[in-house]
């Protein structure tokens, strides 16, 4: 390749923002525990879950810090690893839990944070092409009204998983025992 080509290529992957992935999976690898931080804003315990064959959607949860003195709101996402990402809400209507999605965004409060977890807020994720396999992540794009984008990368867990995704590494000295007693991802 002559050298103004390779430039050509340099610029054209340096003009790109950092997606490792066509589809917007990471496969293998992940780094767990990390927290994305941008303007103010940091999330952290970001997770979804394995799908089966066929399923289609799948939900997201992570925790949103707003370390700013004004409060600012999450007004929605996007992924390549899905058509749609949704901001979802879990509602009982009557005896019947309904999600469905929250209108006019999220709002994380100054000096607060907000948890999108199983059974409450969460991201929804429709129309999936590449089903959602355990120990791989997915890079979702978080859109703030102040904030702005926050790219954040969530792990997948098991198809039940519902806390952050731990390091099962070969940590020898890890006592999986006590989990429930781990601090929540600051
Ligand atoms: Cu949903």
């Amino acid at each position: 390749m002559n050298p103004y080509r390779l430039a050509a290529v340099a610029a054209l992957l340096a003009l790109s923002t950092p997606s490792f992935a066509h589809n917007g999976l990471v496969h293998g690898g992940c780094a767990v525990g990390q927290t994305f931080s941008a303007n103010g804003i940091s999330v952290s315990g970001a997770f979804t879950r394995a799908m089966l064959p066929n399923a289609g959607a799948a939900g997201g949860y992570l925790s949103i810090d707003n370390a700013g003195a004004e409060a600012d709101t999450l007004t929605g996402a996007s992924s390549q690893a899905a058509a749609i990402v949704e901001v979802h809400q879990m509602k009982m209507e009557g005896d019947v839990m309904k999600m469905a999605a929250v209108e006019g965004g999220l709002e994380i409060p100054a000096g607060g944070s907000v948890a999108l977890e199983p059974m409450g807020y969460h991201l929804m994720f429709m129309q999936i092409d590449v089903p959602f396999k355990e120990g791989d992540c997915v890079e979702v794009t978080l859109h703030f009204a102040k904030a702005g984008d926050v790219p954040v990368v969530l792990n997948i867990g098991s198809v039940a998983q519902k806390e952050p995704v731990m390091d099962h590494g070969d940590h020898g000295d890890h006592d999986m025992s006590d989990m429930s007693e781990m601090p929540s991802a600051e």
